[in-house]
């Protein structure tokens, strides 16, 4: 079955033009006029020179920045050189944002839909308060009844505290809970959820460059990303320097070689979708060479916790009969059982006689059952995936394979310690990261894999290797608990989940909050036992744009399209809002004022705001006012204002507002007065700001800072534990998990639960490879295709951008030239690329360019992401490339079990007008 050929909705820009173009420019969108009147005027008054504070509004880290003024007109961005996470480059987007801020067709009014959704919107400009009251009388009958009827949708979020936090936490601590969704299940959150489950931190593995000297980019794009929390510059500086200073040596896996070409030493073209399979094999060789680091494994993790292999607690830790509720405590849970082989019996983990004494191997009996430590269960699980296993399935042969888990082994330096600052500190520099490629089917587990080869050899936030944590915080924060708690409450998880995200609930306990699979069950209320069908929601979409950046285009836009009230805030006409919104909320641009905004390089972070370049141009602005309003029009403010002293940290301090009566009646001025008190409790003012300074907090080693073996150390399992949460090895919280949801899947109206939801499989204490679904399509569909992001591009939020559609155009579809010779095309030839979904059958069908390449494995196919979203006539002519969501299939089957999204998929690739026509 076709579903792209349908001619209900097959969405081109022409068409948008067709049927939108002459009335946008009389209406809020679109036309030129209004604004070049505007900028006239201000230009005959002054022609100064002006330099204004500001922050990139393009990246995800909001480089410091500095908008030269001529006039009132912006002529170029420049870094701030006090950033010193760049000091002072923007890259290419970060001045290529001044194209966007002037953008002429950019949303420039409150706008109402007056057509059906599903379709080309047609717009009615409203004022503000228009919008403000119908939205707060709809919103509030429907939150009143049941706060589970409101969505807030946020994408790659910035400066949060105003909108998403506030406003969200604020209107639920009045109505009760609202269904709150990121966009991390499309990003990278199988990372975060297997880091978490691990570590109980919140990030996906970092490294420590200023010390490494080994480290595996594991489908990161090293020259051109930045991890969890970086976007751009300054991890490819610290990537540069780590080589120049100490020779860091680098491994790259990955489909493409991508212009990491002179920054890695070493290319692994692995085939997409298969990265558990290498890492159970790396990890196989560290295990058979004996590359162990046993003082790390004993002391800091449950991998000598003795599991029961037999009866009742078959897979569980054993503990002591008066050992604490293990949910509530999921930092250290005292009383799990080691076998002290002083002692010759089993003890609680905290008062075993001394680490050396603690067993890793054997079998044992505790009160009559047997049990092993978790570590032993490790020996036999992963011995069966050696390389030649792996070389197989990963097209990665096995010698290379051995070469490198032994290179890793050997660099590690298990044993070695190192002084800084006066305090000894493990070293082990090797380090890796990987970030949106825990994006896989089984992207939980591969992520837990890639964590055990840090583990093993102990290199996990010491001197020089892997980071598990913001390294700064001074303790373990509460990301592992939910689980625990469920876990060890198994009553908690039901068959009904609060809304389409399944959250919670026996399909997702774990839950990525389901970027796309929400609308596969929203779709499908009675599938999946949602409480209202879509007809009875509002959503609200604040700076995301799922009908791009999300697979599963149709589903989103059929599942939007049935939405009671959508309502999107974004600066354009997004793909989202053109086919979904009932109304569009003209956010501003860099003409605003945002903030507290910052980040961190992983050994300072910075403070700062981003100060409008120019007061917010038409009738758009700022978020933070747009929500400050919206608290008002739901009968919220009160407990929005409650939470803002929150969000901006003035909770306790002579800052906070007493109440919504000491606020500022104008939001405008309640935004700078926010932004000034918090300032304020930082000893400085907004005006300290607006001269463009900002706050830079180095990270010390010792006293809470920097490396985990040293803020842990009085942690009271001080000698047990230099951490402070013990690292769960042996995921007993998946496992436990798992056996909870066969309880209820085994209870419920699906006869074959696992054929309907392949990852139910994956719910294994220690990652267990199995075939991805994506593998049961047919054999002519004889690639498998991978996205990923353009340096010169940010999501789709960069689609409309001239400047960088000149540089970087089209998703041109990236062939390796002997696949390209077997297909018949050459570079620039027009193909039809069609993929096929194997939980369904169902196929889609993109078109585009070829570009051919060497540095592309051969059987694959590569497409950027950022293309194909909402574009005016010009940015259309520079660039007509396709979304690939559009051929990336949503739902079980390139699913986690974390309702995380897999971005592989079997593909073919035909000349268009051939064959399969
Ligand atoms: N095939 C494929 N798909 C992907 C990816 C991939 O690699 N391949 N990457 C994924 C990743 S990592 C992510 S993070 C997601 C991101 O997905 P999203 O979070 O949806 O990000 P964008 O696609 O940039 O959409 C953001 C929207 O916010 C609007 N916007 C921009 N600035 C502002 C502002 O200041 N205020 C408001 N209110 N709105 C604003 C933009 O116009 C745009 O419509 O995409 C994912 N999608
Ligand atoms: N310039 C720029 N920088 C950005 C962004 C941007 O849009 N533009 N987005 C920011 C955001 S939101 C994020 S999440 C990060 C993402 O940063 P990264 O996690 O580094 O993600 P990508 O840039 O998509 O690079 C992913 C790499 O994985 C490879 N890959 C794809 N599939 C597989 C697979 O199955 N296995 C393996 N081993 N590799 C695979 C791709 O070829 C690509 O080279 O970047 C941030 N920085
Ligand atoms: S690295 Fe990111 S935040 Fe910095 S200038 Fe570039 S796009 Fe902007
Ligand atoms: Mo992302």
């Amino acid at each position: 079955m076709l579903r792209n050929d349908d001619d209900n909705l097959e969405l081109t820009r022409r068409d948008a033009m067709k049927a939108g173009g002459a009335a946008a420019v009389a209406l809020g969108l679109g036309g030129t006029a209004s604004h070049l009147t505007s900028l006239g005027e201000a230009q005959s008054t002054s022609l100064e020179y002006e330099e204004v504070p500001t922050a990139c509004w393009i990246g995800k880290m909001d480089c410091s920045a500095t908008a030269k003024k001529v006039g009132n007109r912006v002529v170029k961005y420049e870094g701030n050189p006090e950033d010193p996470r760049t000091e002072g480059s923007l890259c290419p987007k970060g001045q290529a944002q001044i194209e966007q801020v002037y953008n002429p067709y950019r949303v420039k009014a409150p706008l109402k839909r007056t057509n059906e959704k599903g379709q080309h919107g047609e717009w009615q400009e409203i004022s503000w308060d228009q919008a403000m009251d119908e939205i707060g009388e709809d919103l509030k009958e429907k939150l009143q009844d049941d706060p589970r009827r409101v969505v807030f949708q946020v994408g790659r979020k910035k400066s949060p505290q105003w909108q998403e936090d506030a406003w969200v936490t604020g209107t639920s601590n009045k109505y009760g809970s609202m269904e709150k969704y990121g966009h991390g299940a499309a990003c990278s959150d199988s990372g975060y959820r297997g880091q978490e489950l691990i570590f109980a931190t919140h990030g996906v593995s970092e490294t420590d460059f200023e010390n490494c000297e080994f480290f595996i980019g594991w489908g990161h794009n090293m020259t051109q990303g930045g991890g969890a929390h970086l976007c751009q510059i300054t991890w490819p500086k610290q990537i540069a320097d780590a080589r120049d200073d100490q020779g860091m040596e680098t491994v790259a896996i990955d489909p493409q070689r991508r212009n990491s070409g002179p920054y890695t030493d070493q290319w692994l073209p692995i085939e997409p979708g298969t990265d558990m399979a290498f890492w159970l094999a790396f990890n196989s060789v560290l295990v058979r060479e004996g590359y162990i680091d046993e003082e790390y494994l004993t002391t800091a993790t449950n991998a000598p916790c003795l599991v029961a292999t037999e009866g009742d607690e078959d897979g569980h830790i054993l503990r002591t009969d008066d050992a604490q509720d293990p949910g509530e405590e999921y930092t250290w849970a005292d009383g799990e059982l080691v076998w002290d082989e002083d002692a010759g019996e089993a003890v609680a983990h905290e008062e075993a006689s001394s680490p050396e004494n603690v067993a890793l191997e054997g079998t044992y009996e505790v009160d009559g059952v047997e049990a092993r430590p978790a570590f032993d269960l490790y020996l036999d699980q992963i011995s069966q995936y050696d390389p030649e296993w792996a070389a197989e399935i990963t097209g990665i042969d096995a010698d290379t394979i051995d070469e490198l888990a032994m290179k890793w082994g050997e660099k590690a330096k298990i044993g070695a310690t190192v002084e800084v600052d006066g305090i000894e500190i493990p070293y082990r520099p090797v380090g890796m990261h990987g970030y949106h490629v825990a994006q896989q089917e089984m992207g939980v587990s591969t992520t837990i894999a890639h964590y055990h080869a840090a583990m093993l050899v102990g290199a996990v936030d010491v001197v020089g290797s892997t980071r598990v944590r913001k390294a700064k915080y001074d303790g373990p924060k509460d990301y592992r608990e939910p689980f625990r708690d469920q876990a060890f409450h198994p009553e908690k998880i039901t068959k009904e989940p609060d809304g389409p995200s399944l959250g919670g609930s026996m399909f997702h306990p774990i839950d990525s909050t389901a970027f796309s699979q929400s609308h596969v069950s929203q779709t499908n209320p009675d599938k999946y036992n949602l409480p209202y069908e879509p007809e009875e929601m509002a959503w609200i979409v604040q700076m995301a744009n799922p009908v791009t950046s999300a697979p599963g285009v149709e589903t989103v836009i059929e599942s939007m399209s049935r939405v009671d009230t959508t309502i999107v805030c974004d600066p354009w006409m997004s793909e989202t809002a053109d086919v979904a919104a009932d109304y569009v909320l003209p956010a501003a641009t860099a003409d605003k004022l945002q903030g507290p905004t910052g980040g961190w390089d992983g050994y300072a972070d910075i403070e700062h705001i981003r100060f409008p370049s120019m007061d917010p141009l038409w009738d758009t602005k700022p978020d933070a006012e747009i929500y400050i309003q919206l608290a008002k029009a739901v009968d919220a403010y009160e407990e929005y204002v409650a939470d803002i002293n929150d969000e901006l940290g003035l909770d306790g301090t002579d800052y906070a507002y007493a109440g919504a009566d000491e606020t500022p009646d104008d939001p405008s001025e309640f935004l700078r007065d926010g932004l000034d008190r918090w300032a304020q409790t930082k000893g400085k003012s907004l005006e300290w700001f607006r001269e463009g300074n900002v706050i830079t907090n180095e990270w010390d080693v010792g006293g809470g800072n920097r490396y985990a073996y040293t803020w842990g150390m009085d942690n009271g399992y001080g000698e047990f534990n230099p951490y402070d949460a013990k690292h769960e090895f042996y995921s007993e919280t998946l496992f436990r998990l798992g056996e909870r949801v066969d309880e209820l899947m085994a209870d419920s109206k699906f006869d074959d639960p696992v054929s309907e939801f392949p990852y139910l499989q994956d719910y294994n204490a220690y990652p267990t490879w199995r075939e991805p679904t994506m593998y049961d399509s047919p054999d002519e569909y004889d690639l498998t295709l991978f996205s990923w992001h353009q340096i010169e591009h940010k999501q789709t939020r960069t689609a409309n951008n001239k400047l960088l559609n000149e540089i970087a155009p089209k998703s041109a579809f990236r062939l390796n030239p002997e696949d390209a010779d077997r297909i018949g095309v050459e570079d620039g030839d027009e193909v039809v690329l069609e993929t096929h979904d194997a939980q369904n059958d169902e196929t889609y069908q993109v078109e585009g360019v070829v570009m051919i390449q060497d540095g592309v494995k051969p059987g694959t196919v590569g497409v950027p992401h950022h293309h194909g979203s909402w574009k005016d006539p010009e940015s259309e002519a520079l660039d007509e490339g396709p979304s690939i969501n559009r051929a990336i299939p949503s739902g079980p089957g390139y699913l986690g079990l974390d309702n995380g999204q897999a971005f592989q998929v079997r593909a073919k690739v035909e000349p268009k007008g051939g064959d399969s026509e």
